[in-house]
């Protein structure tokens, strides 16, 4: 016992040492800085290089051999040879060793200690994502032209001795794609993913539903996809990804340390299933006046929480859980029109007979069913900040969008959010005037002014702050249709919430990041993505 608080004494001291002495070490790396993007905590230089060869050997064991590979796999194309993987180092050779150590406390879960000296290059993490982010680290040392797939000629492979020591500031470092609203195929998700992966991103939510589409199989309800999959915003065929799509991208993604959240859209932006299934939604000719080809247009999104409907969302959200391993599950819950259950006679019976004063109470239970439903299977209900309105379900966490208020109010109320601002984390809207732009929803968020977001601001106390998880850039898609077009909006503005999601705030600096942001754009262009040229 006596043993275990002295360890416990001991840890807390190195912790304070390392958070104290911390700031002092990385204000100093300003002068002589890498690419690296997110800026890492703390860099000391030292002299001298590590040179790659053919003969250098990767040493890994157990867990860390698979991280090990991927580094494999990843530098060959452009080096033109593969290394050779091994358990143990020969004599004097030359190595790459990855090695986990539970010991390094201090780093967390995703943090990594990235050590080069002449000889060898040692990356160290307590887990394995850290293993990965030491790698993507230890890239981005390289020349940009290692991410090419071919190979690269007379160029003299080599990274800089120095120790980094990283780790997030945040653990939910996240972007949002919309294949609801223009269907994105399965490989350009992957491409999505890889760009994603060097960026230290860790969750990628899928908008999988909306009232233009339905887009993931769910076996009990085939007409979910037989009949609301086949078009998009703009005429297009549509698509949806089929049960062992949706497999193989959760694998994928996880091999890049990527956790998918599935967002299944209710009780609004539901036309699509209703569509499907009229039974779950309200009935279209109660709405008196209304010509009858309008009416599901207008109501077409909204469904009626029926004790069967609810029934329909549980029994999607199974198939949906038995796919994905996130232990969020996203139900959406924004904007509905809650007019339309106020004004309507069966839900106002339903309102009565469950004892709600008002529509956002009817909101809120229907939200409470699912949360119930996801807190007994072991997961958590993630949700948009109207799901507080009415009252929020015990287990949830919201996601923050209207503003920078929403995730202010929710902090404080010791609610966990993930924000996602429409004021800085909205890449559907504009880069820069939009006359220069292709058409976009509207709005104006340049780079720039996503780079100068902090997801904690003043008025979070600062006891509060922990409820803050992260954040999150939003490619919503209504017009976006191809996958240049995506990556377009998506770069450089997600770099720069990258950096946001990952670095100490005590580093922020505009006119650095973008001299490091130079070097990551020609990184981009080696692996064939798309961005916007800076102005
Ligand atoms: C609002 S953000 C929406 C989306 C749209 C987006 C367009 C949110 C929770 N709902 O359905 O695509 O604006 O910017």
């Amino acid at each position: 016992m006596k043993n275990y608080r002295h360890t416990i004494i001991i840890m807390t001291l190195v912790t304070l040492a390392f958070l104290f002495f911390t700031p002092t070490t990385v204000t100093g790396s300003y002068s002589k800085t890498t690419n690296i993007i997110p800026i890492p905590v703390s860099v000391e230089h030292r002299d001298g290089f590590f040179v790659f060869r053919p003969s250098v050997r990767v040493i890994a064991e157990k867990d860390a051999e698979t991280e090990a590979s991927k580094l494999i796999d990843i530098l060959a194309p452009a080096m033109g040879y593969r290394l050779k993987l091994a358990s143990k180092a020969r004599p004097k050779a030359k190595a790459i060793k990855l090695a986990l150590d539970e010991q390094l406390l201090h780093l967390g879960d995703e943090g990594y200690i990235l050590d080069v000296s002449a000889e060898q290059i040692l990356i160290r993490a307590k887990q394995t994502a850290g293993l990965f982010y030491g790698i993507q680290s230890l890239l981005q040392l390289l020349p940009a032209s290692i991410f090419s797939k071919t190979e690269v000629n007379d160029i003299n492979w080599k990274v800089p001795c120095l120790k980094i020591t990283d780790y997030p500031r945040f653990q939910w470092r996240s972007l949002l794609v919309d294949p609801a609203r223009h269907f994105i195929p399965v490989n350009d998700v992957k491409k999505f993913l890889n760009g994603m992966a060097m960026l230290k991103f860790n969750r990628l939510q899928m908008h999988l539903t909306d009232n233009i589409g339905w887009r993931i199989e769910i076996k009990k309800y085939p007409n979910l996809t037989k009949l609301a999959s086949n078009r998009d915003r703009s005429g297009g065929k549509g698509g949806f990804y089929t049960q062992e799509e949706i497999r193989e991208l959760v694998r994928y993604a996880e091999k890049r340390h990527i956790t998918i959240v599935p967002e299944i859209e209710m009780p609004f932006h539901a036309g699509a299933a209703i569509n499907a299934y009229p039974y779950i939604g309200i009935n279209p000719a109660r709405v008196e006046g209304m010509p009858l080809d309008k009416q599901w247009a207008a109501l077409g999104g909204l469904l009626a929480p029926r004790p069967e409907t609810v029934g329909f969302m549980q029994d999607v959200l199974a198939e949906v859980i038995e796919l994905f391993g996130s232990r969020f599950i996203h139900i959406g819950g924004d904007e509905a029109n809650l007019k339309l259950w106020e004004n309507d006679p069966e839900m106002q019976t339903q309102m009565k007979q469950l004892g709600c004063n008002d529509a956002h109470e009817l909101h809120s239970w229907f939200i409470k069913q699912m949360d119930t439903f996801l807190t007994e299977n072991n997961r958590r209900l993630l949700g948009w900040d109207e799901i507080l309105q009415g009252g929020l379900a015990p287990g949830a966490t919201v996601m923050s969008w209207r503003g920078i208020q929403g995730g202010i109010t929710a902090a404080n109320a010791g609610h966990d959010v993930v924000m996602a601002p429409t004021s800085h984390t909205y890449f559907d809207y504009y880069q820069s005037s939009p006359e220069n732009e292709p058409l976009a929803i509207g709005g104006l968020i340049p780079l720039e002014k996503v780079y100068q977001y902090d997801p904690i601001p003043k008025a979070i106390t600062p006891e509060k702050a922990i409820h803050v998880l992260g954040v999150q850039g939003q490619l919503w898609g209504e017009y976006i249709s191809t996958r240049k077009h995506l990556e377009y909006m998506a770069y450089p503005r997600a770099i720069a919430l990258a950096e946001i999601g990952w670095s100490k705030k005590q580093l922020k600096n505009y006119g650095n990041f973008v001299t490091r942001l130079r070097h990551h754009l020609k990184r981009l262009q080696a692996m064939g993505i798309n961005y916007r040229q800076l102005d």
